[in-house]
C-alpha cells in the first residue's frame, strides 16, 4: 500500500498543473496516467491560453520556455460577409492573450513532474471516496493500492472518475452541436499575425497558429465526415473559400502534418465534488473549442483546488476546499454561455436563410458597438474569478 496526500488521476494539463502546484507547496501527491508519455505529448489540442492561465504556468515554475517561445497576442479578427473586424482584446481590457501548443506545455509539465507520474497505470479504480480516498491500479501485472486523503478526477472526458459516481449524486447538462471541426496542422507561415475566426455560408472557419512557421486551420464539417474524404487540397480549397480575399492572397498552403475531425459538444457535470473526490477539467465539463476555453477552464478548475488543497494541508483550514465545487461551477458555467454563444453566432446550423442573416446583424452589431466589443473581448480574454 502506498500512501499520499493527493492521487491524481489523470496526467494531461489538469493533472500535471495540479500536482506540480502541490509539489511545490509541500503537499505529496502521486499521479496515475493511462498512457504512455509519448503518446500524451503526441495530442494535438489547444493553442491559446489566457493570461491568468499563463500566469498559473508562470506561478506553478514550468513557463520559462513557455514565456521565451509563445506568441503574445493583443486581438484577433472576426471576419464575415467579406469584410473583416478587429477585436482589440488588449486596448478593451488590459490582457493578452499567448499562443502556445498544449502538447508543448505538456512536455514542459512532464519534465517537471517526472518522479510523480506513474505512465502506463492499467485499469485504475477508485476503490473508495466517501469514507476514504483508496485508488488501486495495475503496473506490469501487478495490482498497486494507494491511499490518500483525496483524489483529484483529471482523467478527461471518457475517464473513470466521473464515471465513479451514483448516478443519483450527479446532474450532467449537454448540448450536441450538428457538425464538427475539421483541423489540419502545417508547417507553413501563418496567413495573419492573429486569429481569425470567420462566419461565411459555406460554414466556419478558423486561421490559427502554433508559431511564425506553423499554422493550425480548421473548418466546419459535417459530424459523419471521414478525415479521409479530405485530401490536402481539397482542405485548402474550402478554407479559402470561406474566407475574406485579403487574408486567401496570403494563404500559403503545404503538407499538412496532422488532420483530424473533433465533434463538438457542451458539457457540464453538478457539482464538482462528491466526498473526497474532486472532478477537474475535461473530466467535469466540456466546452466547444470556439473561444478556446477549454484548456482555460482547466487551468482554473486547477487553481481553484489548489488554493483549497494548500489551505486544507497547511493551515487545517478546509473553508476553501467545501466551496471548491460552487467557486469552480461559477466560472465553468460562463465559459460555457460564452463558447455555446460564440459557436452559435458563427456556425451553419442548417440551409435557413434567417439564422444566417441574424449572425452578419449580430456580427455588424459587435463591429459597431463599444458595449458589443467589449462584452466580446471580456469573454474572450478570460473572465475574473469568484472570491474565495
Ligand atoms: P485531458 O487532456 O483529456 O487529459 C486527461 C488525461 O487522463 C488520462 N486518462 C486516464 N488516466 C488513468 N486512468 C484512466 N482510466 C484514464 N482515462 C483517461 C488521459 O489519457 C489523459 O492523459 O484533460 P484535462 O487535463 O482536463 O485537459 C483538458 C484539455 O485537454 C482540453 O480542455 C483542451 O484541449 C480543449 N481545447 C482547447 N482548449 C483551450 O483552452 N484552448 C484551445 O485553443 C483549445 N483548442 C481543444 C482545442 C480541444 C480540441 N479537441 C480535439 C478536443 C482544439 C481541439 C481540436
Ligand atoms: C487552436 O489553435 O487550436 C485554437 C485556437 C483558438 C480557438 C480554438 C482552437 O478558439
Amino acid at each position: 500500500m502506498k500512501k499520499t496526500q493527493v492521487v491524481i488521476i489523470g496526467a494531461g494539463p489538469s493533472g500535471l498543473l495540479l500536482s506540480q502546484l502541490l509539489a511545490r507547496d509541500g503537499v505529496d501527491c502521486l499521479v496515475l496516467e493511462r498512457q504512455a508519455r509519448p503518446y500524451v505529448e503526441a495530442r494535438i489540442r489547444a493553442g491559446l491560453l489566457e493570461w491568468t492561465t499563463v500566469e498559473l504556468i508562470r506561478d506553478a515554475g514550468v513557463g520559462e520556455r513557455m514565456l521565451r517561445e509563445g506568441l503574445v497576442h493583443d486581438g484577433f479578427d472576426l471576419a464575415f460577409d467579406g469584410r473583416s473586424h478587429r477585436i482589440d482584446v488588449k486596448g478593451l481590457t488590459g490582457k493578452n492573450l499567448l499562443v502556445y501548443g498544449q502538447s508543448e506545455l505538456q512536455k514542459d509539465l512532464g519534465d517537471a513532474s517526472a518522479d510523480r507520474v506513474v505512465w502506463e497505470a492499467a485499469d485504475v479504480r477508485i476503490e473508495d471516496f466517501t469514507h476514504a480516498a483508496h485508488v488501486s491500479y495495475l503496473k506490469d501485472g501487478v495490482r498497486e493500492v494507494v491511499e490518500a486523503e483525496y483524489i483529484a478526477g483529471c482523467d478527461g472526458y471518457h475517464g473513470i472518475c466521473r464515471a465513479s459516481i451514483p448516478r443519483d449524486r450527479v446532474v450532467e447538462h449537454e448540448r450536441v452541436y450538428p457538425f464538427g471541426w475539421l483541423g489540419v496542422l502545417a508547417d507553413v507561415p501563418p496567413l495573419h499575425h492573429e486569429l481569425v475566426y470567420a462566419n461565411h455560408e459555406r460554414g466556419f472557419a478558423l486561421c490559427s497558429q502554433r508559431s511564425a512557421t506553423r499554422s493550425r486551420y480548421y473548418i466546419q464539417c459535417a459530424l459523419n465526415d471521414q478525415v479521409e474524404k479530405w485530401d490536402d487540397d481539397r482542405f485548402w480549397d474550402e478554407l479559402a473559400r470561406r474566407l475574406p480575399a485579403d487574408y486567401v492572397a496570403k494563404l500559403v498552403r503545404g503538407p499538412s502534418i496532422e488532420k483530424s475531425i473533433a465533434p463538438l459538444r457542451s458539457f457540464v457535470t453538478e457539482p464538482m465534488r462528491f466526498d473526497r473526490l474532486f472532478l477537474v477539467g475535461d473530466a467535469a465539463h466540456i466546452v466547444p473549442p470556439t473561444g478556446a476555453k477549454g484548456l482555460n477552464l482547466a487551468a482554473s478548475d486547477v487553481r481553484v483546488l489548489h488554493e483549497g488543497l494548500v489551505d486544507y494541508f497547511r493551515r487545517q483550514n478546509d473553508t476553501l476546499l467545501a466551496a471548491y465545487s460552487s467557486r469552480a461551477l461559477s466560472r465553468v458555467w460562463k465559459a460555457t454561455r460564452f463558447s455555446w454563444w460564440f459557436t452559435t453566432l458563427m456556425h451553419r446550423f442548417g440551409d435557413e436563410t434567417f439564422a444566417q442573416r441574424l449572425q452578419v446583424a449580430e456580427l455588424d452589431w459587435i463591429a459597431q458597438s463599444a458595449a458589443g466589443s467589449a462584452a466580446m473581448a471580456e469573454n474572450y480574454a478570460g473572465l475574473p474569478f469568484a472570491a474565495g
